[in-house]
């Protein structure tokens, strides 16, 4: 059984997805990031980096196995159950995932802390990563300009890293985010086909 510890921020949605995509069964751990819970002495045994997503599988051969950082959990739950990472597009899924996690999660996270967090609403903070935002848009859009998913033909593990990330920036910072996705049509196309997917709308409210 896998044990998820997670809160509803985009991080922890790639892993509700892939799991209810997976349709394993599964516990949901609530980590109250809001609360400081993710200090508490017996989660950072688990993710010393006190950060979710992080799960534990207590279903392996050699006794339990701990987790964290999503994309390290996307790699071996698509492993474990042989689903959303196929041999003839792994490695341009894998090369997508991690440029959400280098790229497009921590810039978009950055214009995030700026727009809403930065007591001093720095000018050039904001400027700075609703530019890269920008920027890694236009990737991205070229990229679904030219094949269906991120990886290629099959919806992978690429497509569920990113889809969280726009989808909730999208709202948290709308006045930012919007028109940048209106002017990338392949965007759009691509957000709309993967949220119709009722494993992916079920991901989305959780926890
Ligand atoms: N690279 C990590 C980032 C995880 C991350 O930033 N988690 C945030 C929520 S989205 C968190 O737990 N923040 C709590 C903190 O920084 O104290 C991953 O992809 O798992």
């Amino acid at each position: 059984m896998i044990d998820l510890y997670v809160w509803g921020t985009p991080n922890g949605r790639k892993i509700t997805i892939m799991l209810e995509e997976l349709g394993e069964p599964y516990n949901t751990h609530k980590v109250d990031i809001s609360k400081d819970e993710q200090f508490a002495p017996e989660f950072l045994k688990i993710s010393p980096n006190n950060k979710i997503p992080a799960i534990v599988d207590t279903d392996t051969d050699g006794g339990s196995l701990s987790l964290f950082e999503s994309g390290a959990i996307m790699i071996y739950l698509a492993e474990k159950y042989g689903r959303f990472l196929p041999d003839e597009s792994r490695y341009t899924a894998i090369q997508w995932l991690m440029w959400q996690m280098g790229g497009l999660g921590p810039m978009m996270g950055q214009l995030g802390w700026f727009v809403v967090s930065d007591k001093e609403q720095t000018p050039t903070g904001v400027e700075r990563y609703k530019k890269e935002t920008e920027r890694l848009f236009g990737v991205l859009d070229k990229r679904l300009c030219e094949a269906k998913y991120v990886a290629g033909e099959d919806y992978t593990i690429a497509d569920m890293a990113i889809y969280p990330w726009i989808t909730q920036y999208r709202v948290r910072v709308k006045d930012y985010v919007e028109p940048l996705l209106q002017a990338r049509p392949n965007i759009l196309r691509w957000l709309d086909e993967v949220g119709q997917r009722p494993a992916v709308q079920r991901g989305m409210q959780l926890p």
